[in-house]
C-alpha cells in the first residue's frame, strides 16, 4: 500500500484537559509523520463550513458550538493507508465504544468531546487538509 494522507484535529476538550503532547506522542509512535500542523481557534463560520456534510445531522448546531468552545491542533499525517489506520488508532466515536489503548479511549469524555477528530476517506482527507492548510504549509 502506498504512503498517503489523512487529517486529524485535536479537539477542544482534549486540548483543554492538557492532552496535546500525549496525544502528538501516540501519533507519531503509531507511525504517522507530521507533515502539516496548526493551533487556531475556530469561529462559527469555519467550523460550520467544515462540518457542512453534517448540517441536517442533529447534532450539527452542537457539533459547531463545541469545536469553537477553544483553541484547536489541526494537522496532516502521512504513513501507508493512513485514512485506515488512524481510524483504528483513534478508536470508536463512542468513547465508551472505543477498543483499550485507543486515542478516544484514553483521552474522550464522550460521544461529542471525544479528542480527535480523523478523516473518514482519501477523497475528503484531501478536502479537509486543503481546508486548513495552504501549499507552502505542507511538507
Ligand atoms: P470525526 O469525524 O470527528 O473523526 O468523528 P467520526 O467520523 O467518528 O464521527 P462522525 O459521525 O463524522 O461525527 C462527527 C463528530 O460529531 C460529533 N458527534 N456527536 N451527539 C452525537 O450523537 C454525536 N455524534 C457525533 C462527534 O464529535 C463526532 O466526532
Ligand atoms: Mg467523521
Amino acid at each position: 500500500m502506498a504512503t498517503n494522507r489523512t487529517f486529524t484535529m485535536i479537539k477542544p476538550d482534549a486540548v483543554a484537559n492538557g492532552h496535546i503532547g500525549a496525544i502528538l506522542n501516540d501519533i507519531t509512535a503509531g507511525g504517522f509523520k507530521i507533515v502539516a500542523m496548526k493551533y487556531v481557534h475556530l469561529t462559527d463560520v469555519t467550523a460550520g463550513n467544515f462540518y457542512a456534510v453534517h448540517k441536517e445531522r442533529p447534532f450539527y448546531g452542537e457539533l459547531v458550538q463545541f469545536m469553537t468552545s477553544g483553541p484547536i491542533v489541526a494537522a496532516i499525517l502521512e504513513k501507508e493507508n493512513a485514512v485506515e489506520d488512524f481510524r483504528t488508532l483513534i478508536g470508536a466515536t463512542d468513547p465508551a465504544k472505543a477498543d483499550e489503548g485507543t486515542i478516544r479511549n484514553k483521552y474522550a469524555k464522550s460521544i461529542e468531546a471525544n479528542a480527535v477528530h480523523g478523516s473518514d476517506s482519501d477523497e475528503n482527507a484531501a478536502i479537509e487538509g486543503d481546508f486548513f492548510f495552504s501549499q507552502f504549509e505542507r511538507f
